[in-house]
């Protein structure tokens, strides 16, 4: 049985131990339930970019930053149909589409559905992120296919109030729930190097591992700065408030341990971390990440890279059916 019933001290212990005894356990729950050298591959597209009403300190997309980026409507149905086509020929097996919204309105929605759809009928994982959601929309997406929402606590709940002020951590968890009671697949994480203590982080996947049900995909986001957000300038500020390597991959080690079954996910900030804390955090369980050049709107390590690395470490992909570059590299 999968336990949902974590307490606190004993994440905690697990953060704790010895670095090598910790990814020795983590990586041997991993083998239990997951092949230990396939990896699978998601792409992001921002189907509608900026002008968010939220006020999250990270994000650059929020009205309330001073980035400079700019906001756009929502895509055309047939060019976000384009731009899954090509992930798929790039090997990604899941099409996950970001709109920069506190929720999105109902005249959104059918423009949303036909999304879904489309990207299903190609023979992709579909996968939305659009802020929080009524039960009736949840219901809607679902009954057009919806495979996964992305719907993140972000970090520890003592936290929340420092980070987003717009809204509640439980907020979250009521969206959260609508995706679960309309069947969808739950994909929910957060992001660590936002200055947050140890304890914050023991806060964080305490949170996600005594949820009802563990999320089926959890996305570890490693903070980008971006100039002009509030968390992008304390960061640029002070230096040393940038997260240790080591104490990135004892995250993905603890969440690996604690929500077995999960997918976890290599998130945002691969693009600045080196090939050798990469490797430890898919030894510590990591076994997925978005693929590509670009995550919603900043930069992402990009194909060549990534199979650079997949050969180097001898991992492959998992799912999908399409022609990849990875194994060019070989
Ligand atoms: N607006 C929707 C929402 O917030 O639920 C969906 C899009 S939002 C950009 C998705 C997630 O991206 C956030 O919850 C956060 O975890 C992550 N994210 C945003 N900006 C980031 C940054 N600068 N560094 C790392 N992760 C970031
Ligand atoms: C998640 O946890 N990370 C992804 C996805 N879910 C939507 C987004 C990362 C965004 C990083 C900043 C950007 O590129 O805008
Ligand atoms: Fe808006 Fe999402 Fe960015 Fe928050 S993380 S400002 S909700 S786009």
């Amino acid at each position: 049985m999968t336990r949902t019933d974590w307490t606190r001290d004993e994440i905690a212990a697990l953060f704790d131990l010895p670095f090598g005894e910790l990814v020795f356990r983590a990586q041997t729950v991993h083998r239990e339930h997951h092949a230990p050298d396939q990896v699978q591959m998601s792409t992001l597209l921002s189907i509608k970019t900026g002008g968010c009403p939220e006020d999250c300190g990270y994000c650059n997309q929020s009205v309330h930053a001073e980035t400079g980026l700019k906001a756009t409507k929502l895509m055309d149905v047939r060019a976000v149909l384009q731009a899954a086509a090509q992930a798929k020929d790039n090997g990604s097996s899941r099409f996950c589409m970001g709109a920069a919204w506190r929720n999105p309105k109902d005249r959104d929605m059918p423009a949303i559905v036909e999304m879904v759809r489309g990207v299903r009928q190609m023979g992709m994982e579909t996968c939305m992120t659009l802020g929080m959601l009524t039960e009736k929309q949840a219901a809607m997406l679902a009954d057009a296919g919806l495979d996964y929402y992305n719907h993140n606590i972000d970090t520890s709940p003592e936290r929340y109030g420092d980070v987003i002020t717009t809204r509640s951590f439980e907020e979250r968890l009521d969206t959260l729930e609508h995706v679960r009671e309309a069947g969808i697949n739950v994909c929910c994480g957060g992001i660590v190097g936002m200055g947050e203590t140890r304890g914050d982080r023991v806060g964080f996947i305490h949170a996600l591992a005594t949820l009802p049900r563990h999320p089926e995909s959890v996305p570890v986001n490693a903070l980008v700065p971006v100039k002009g957000t509030v968390l992008g300038d304390m960061l640029a500020d002070t230096p040393l408030a940038k997260i240790d390597d080591i104490e990135f991959v004892r995250t993905v080690a603890v969440a690996r341990i604690t929500m077995p079954e999960s997918m976890v996910r290599l998130s945002a900030g691969r693009e600045s971390m080196s090939d050798s804390t990469q490797a430890l955090c898919f030894m510590a369980g990591a076994n997925s990440i978005f693929t590509g050049d670009r995550l919603l709107t900043t930069g992402n390590r990009g194909d060549d890279a990534d199979a650079a690395l997949f050969a180097k470490l001898g991992l492959t992909r998992a799912g999908g059916e399409a022609k990849i570059a990875f194994e060019a590299a070989e």
